[in-house]
């Protein structure tokens, strides 16, 4: 009820469009947040308790291709999934918000080339790819700030999906969320790299979503969040500012820590973490203490982002056989023809 109004309010035109073109596509990454994104103010709009800071990799994402047809057709990686699926479900119903007085059906055919449901933000690029091929195929004319705010309907994370590079979502104060939505970071760090060790693509024990919430509403250390977000927030900001990558590794690490503190705190337990998650990360620390300078990062899932810089990377390499290394910044301006 709520989205709907919002999206009446201030984007009228989506709530009364039809598709205009014989097809619409657009392609979105998918963002790794070095501060995370773990609470919500408001469960129905994704309104964050807290600000977040990530970095899109440019190309791990979601291309859609929205084609109108007689009636609803999801199709991932040239399956076509059965409507019992919770992600055919938010897809769908976020569709349904945009044909509340107009009927139109769609097929939409998703290619991700990043595993679905295992902490790589398949729900972040998927909703702001579909954002942005709503707004070409229906001709809303919205500018990415505003398709932020309507991915953000779809999923949180969705929000930082818009753009290439670092972008920060501000947290915003309004009720209608009318001031949460990302914005891109103009800082360009060609030298830093992001190494993906998949210890699983098995589906998560709990979803995002639901492990959120149990931690706000249970964990005793959730109280301490938003002083670490702020804080991490600060020195994030300070190293891109600098090229500080010490900076940078040690505050994205301590943020995912952190925050993987506050789930195990929560009631009951939230572990995303492997024998092998650990395993790895205790190697990360032994490498660093012999000199290497060599982060992680960890999402709602057992797997780690590995954050280092290119001179490093055949080092790296040689310690973590089959690692898939993302160049993960190019400059703004550049990768902004990526995104299209
Ligand atoms: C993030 N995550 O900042 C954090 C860190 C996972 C761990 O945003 O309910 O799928 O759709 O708003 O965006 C994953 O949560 O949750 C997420 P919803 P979402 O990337």
């Amino acid at each position: 009820v709520k989205k709907a109004e919002v999206l009446k309010k201030n984007f009228p035109q989506t709530t009364l469009s039809e598709p205009c073109h014989a097809q619409a596509e657009a392609f979105a990454p998918t963002n790794i947040a070095l501060c995370k994104y773990w609470g919500k103010r408001d469960h129905e709009l994704n309104l964050p308790l807290t600000s977040s800071l990530s970095i899109s990799l440019p190309e791990k994402g979601a291309a859609v291709k929205l084609i109108p047809a007689i009636k609803d057709q999801i199709i991932l990686n040239g399956h076509t999934l059965t409507s019992d699926t919770i992600f055919v479900r938010r897809l769908v119903a976020f569709l349904d918000l945009f044909r509340q007085q107009q009927k139109w059906s769609l097929t939409v055919d998703i290619t991700m080339n990043i595993p679905m449901a295992a902490g790589l933000a398949s729900s972040a690029c998927g909703f702001a790819s579909l954002a942005k091929a709503l707004n070409n195929l229906l001709d809303w004319q919205l500018t990415e700030h505003e398709l932020s705010i309507i991915a953000r309907l779809g999923s949180g994370s969705a929000t930082r999906s818009l753009w290439p590079g670092f972008v920060e979502w501000h947290v915003g104060v309004r009720t209608d969320g009318m001031d949460s939505y990302g914005e891109p970071l103009d800082h360009a760090w060609p030298e830093l790299c992001l190494g993906l060790a998949i210890m699983s693509d098995a589906i998560k024990p709990i979803s995002s979503r639901d492990a959120m919430r149990l931690t706000v509403e249970t964990s005793t250390l959730y109280g301490a969040w938003p002083t670490q977000v702020n804080q991490d927030l600060r020195s994030l900001k300070e190293a891109l500012h600098h090229h500080d990558f010490s900076l940078l590794g040690r505050t994205a690490e301590s943020n995912a820590l952190a925050m993987h503190a506050t789930m195990l705190s929560s009631w009951p337990p939230i572990c995303y973490a492997l024998p092998d998650t650990l395993t790895t990360m205790q190697k990360i620390w032994a490498l660093r203490q012999q000199g290497l300078e060599l982060y992680f990062t960890q999402d709602a899932g057992p797997n780690l982002k590995l954050l280092f810089l290119n001179q490093d990377a055949n080092k790296v390499r040689e310690h973590f056989s089959g690692l898939e290394i993302v160049k993960s910044t190019i400059g703004l301006s550049s990768s902004l023809t990526l995104a299209k």
